[in-house]
């Protein structure tokens, strides 16, 4: 499967409003989550991590208790894609 381009960046701000909470850090789409404890954080991740598998496309993130601070950019097209605006949403639905 070909791998997205880059995003230009009025597709990016358009698509960026309708993401709750994501902002674009360094050129990368950046949210912090936080959950009620270890637990939570650590279930969002695993499931987090199923659907990442699936799509090929994979975060980086940093956990600290019970907050996952994300980072989200496709490496093979040097910024943000589709990909990562499909992942945010994912993240998005299973932390609500
Ligand atoms: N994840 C992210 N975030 N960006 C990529 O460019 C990427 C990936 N590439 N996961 C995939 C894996 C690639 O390395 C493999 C070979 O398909």
């Amino acid at each position: 499967m070909p791998r997205p381009s880059k995003l230009t960046h009025s597709e990016l701000q358009e698509l960026l409003s309708a993401l709750e909470g994501w902002e674009l850090i360094d050129g990368k789409l950046h949210k912090t989550f936080a959950f009620i404890d270890f637990s939570e954080a650590w279930g969002f991740m695993c499931r987090t991590a199923l659907i990442a598998e699936k799509m090929d496309h994979h975060p980086e993130w940093f956990n600290v208790y019970r907050t996952v601070r994300v980072d989200l950019t496709t490496h093979d097209a040097g910024g943000v894609t589709r990909l990562d605006i499909e992942l945010a949403q994912k993240m998005n639905a299973l932390a609500r």
